[in-house]
């Protein structure tokens, strides 16, 4: 299997933190890969032109982070990440949710600023959302939210998806300062950013 990625890419990340994770990485190729380039290596295997997309040993290409995820928790002999039996009352399944909804704004925002017409009522809009969400993490986190067994070794699907989005935002979205008035949630990067399978893929940084 081979996993095409972009060393700047949040969605990205998650996969290879995944990889990291389950031990799979023994049993998958990393090959780095432009993005928005029409001479793209990706472009070949997806057309859509986008990472993370996975390449299966039977030829087929998957793409879409939370696909990629849920199909590689079906490959590693360990604890699942994505719980899709219910059997913890579909909680992590929620958070993951929640998790990506927070991802997910913060990158059209930073899109917005980087490649867009920084037109003021998007960024509004995903500035919004993103404070929202990180006001309803802090809150979670003070009920077990988002806590889990992080302290106890193993992670979940949720916990590597809100980590992946906070250090993007560290890394590569720095005109938001997050931290103030939410220790719980600055506690949690601080923690989950210490795992070897984050240290081992850490996104370069840029000035945004
Ligand atoms: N929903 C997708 C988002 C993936 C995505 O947007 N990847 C970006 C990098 S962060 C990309 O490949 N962009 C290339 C492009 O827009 O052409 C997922 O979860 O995998």
């Amino acid at each position: 299997m081979k996993l095409f990625y972009a060393a700047g890419s949040p969605y990205a990340r998650i996969i290879r933190v995944v990889l990291r994770e389950t031990g799979l990485i023994a049993r998958i190729a990393e090959e780095e890969v432009t993005l928005r380039d029409p001479n793209s290596a990706l472009l070949a295997y997806n057309p859509g032109g986008k990472v993370p997309s996975l390449e299966l040993d039977n030829g087929a290409i998957l793409n879409e982070s939370l696909l990629v995820l849920a199909y590689l928790d079906t490959q590693h002999g360990g604890r699942r990440l994505l719980p899709m039996d219910g059997s913890d009352g579909w909680k992590i399944l929620a958070e993951t949710g929640r998790a990506y909804a927070f991802l997910d704004a913060v990158t059209v925002w930073n899109r917005e600023l980087r490649f867009g017409l920084k037109a003021p009522g998007v960024i509004a809009l995903e500035t919004t959302r993103a404070e929202r969400a990180a006001d309803a993490f802090e809150a979670a986190l003070g009920k077990s939210g988002y806590g889990g067994p992080i302290d106890g070794g193993q992670i979940n699907a949720g916990q590597i998806v809100l980590g992946a989005a906070l250090e993007n935002i560290a890394r590569r979205h720095k005109v938001w300062a997050w931290r103030p008035g939410r220790p719980r949630l600055s506690a949690f990067l601080d923690e989950i950013a210490r795992r070897p399978s984050f240290t081992a893929t850490v996104q370069p940084e840029i000035e945004v």
